[in-house]
């Protein structure tokens, strides 16, 4: 089924099926760069503006702002961290494959004037979905590029008008244990639950994603609808999401209740604080042979840093 996202607020690429499009490595290879290599990094901005004349099946309309070109849909739908199904990234999407996310409902309240149940037919209509093409940064070290469709978080916080009081946002997972096997593991507290601060939740690159790549969300990537963070590791991007609330109390998360040692509640992307168990200095993106340097806060600083003044970054990973 396709998505019906309308406007193209990061980078311009026609709605074009995606098979119109060089594959990321195709890519690399017809610009003439050894995959992986540094170069890549350092070069692929230039390449994607001299490129910039030319039709769309020429050039990689699906890159990041920063020219990083996009993960092909496979890799996208066959890689994925969705512990409901699997720990294993490669058995997720044969597992999620007979989740069903319709009908599906999306409750939003606590702490607001205005608490409201959206069916999710509502919210492709009230909200006008664009593409944003993100970076994903797993706090495993390996990462993605991700053509999303979606809507501001913000956009719906606002419908709901969240009172003084609120300070936080607690985001709920679907709990179906029958359809997710993984749900019978009791090493992890269900359902998975995650939370942001408001001011990180109204923050414009804080996406609510209905798709990718045209298309509505595939079960492994979290349908109907799940959340994207792109600055904090994608632990705190929650999918397949059936309760908002909004709260004066910083909400538990699943992976800080499991091991607070490892995994905080800020989780910003943060080359310079490692994982107790690895290094967190850079990464391995799903495609490439060499690894490339890590970013801090992912390289979206310039929109977000100002929400951390005056915090021990080191302290609040
Ligand atoms: N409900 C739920 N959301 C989740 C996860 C999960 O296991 N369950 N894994 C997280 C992790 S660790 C990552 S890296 C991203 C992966 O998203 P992707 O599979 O779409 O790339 O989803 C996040 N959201
Ligand atoms: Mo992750």
């Amino acid at each position: 089924m396709t998505h019906p996202y309308k406007s193209v607020p990061v980078r311009s690429s026609e709605i074009t099926p995606k098979e119109a499009y060089l594959s990321r490595r195709d890519f690399i290879k017809a610009a003439g760069f050894i995959a992986g290599s540094a170069a890549l990094a350092a070069c692929a901005p230039e390449v994607a503006e001299n490129t910039g004349g030319t039709p769309a099946v020429d050039r990689p309309a699906f890159t990041d702002e920063l020219g990083d070109v996009a993960n092909t849909f496979e890799e996208i739908t066959n890689y994925n961290n969705y512990y409901e199904f699997s720990t294993n990234k490669e058995a997720v999407a044969s597992l999620a494959k007979n989740f069903n996310p319709s009908p599906w409902t999306l409750e939003v309240g606590g702490m607001v004037n205005n608490p409201q149940t959206f069916g999710i037919e509502d919210l492709l209509k009230l909200f006008p979905q664009e593409e944003r093409i993100y970076r994903l940064r797993c706090v495993e070290a390996w990462s993605m590029v991700i053509p999303w469709n979606g809507f501001p978080l913000a956009s719906l916080l606002k419908m709901v008008e969240p009172t003084s009081a609120a300070e936080y946002v607690r985001f709920e997972t679907v709990y179906r244990p029958e359809e997710m096997k993984g749900q019978g593991s009791p090493f992890y507290p269900w359902p998975y639950q995650e939370g942001l601060r408001i001011d990180e939740a109204m923050n414009d690159l804080t996406l609510l994603a209905t798709g990718l790549y045209g298309e509505m969300m595939p079960t492994q990537n979290g349908a109907p609808i799940r959340l994207v963070v792109p600055w904090k590791y994608g632990f705190k991007s929650i999918k397949s999401i059936v309760k908002i609330e909004l709260t004066d109390q910083r909400p538990q998360t699943l992976w800080s209740t499991v091991a607070p040692n490892e995994y905080g509640f800020y989780a910003n992307v943060n080359p310079n604080v490692d994982h107790p168990r690895w290094s967190q200095a850079s990464e391995r993106r799903i495609g490439e042979l060499s690894r490339r340097e890590t970013l801090m806060f992912n390289g979206y600083g310039e929109q977000v840093a100002a929400l951390y003044d005056g915090m021990d970054l080191s302290l609040h990973y």
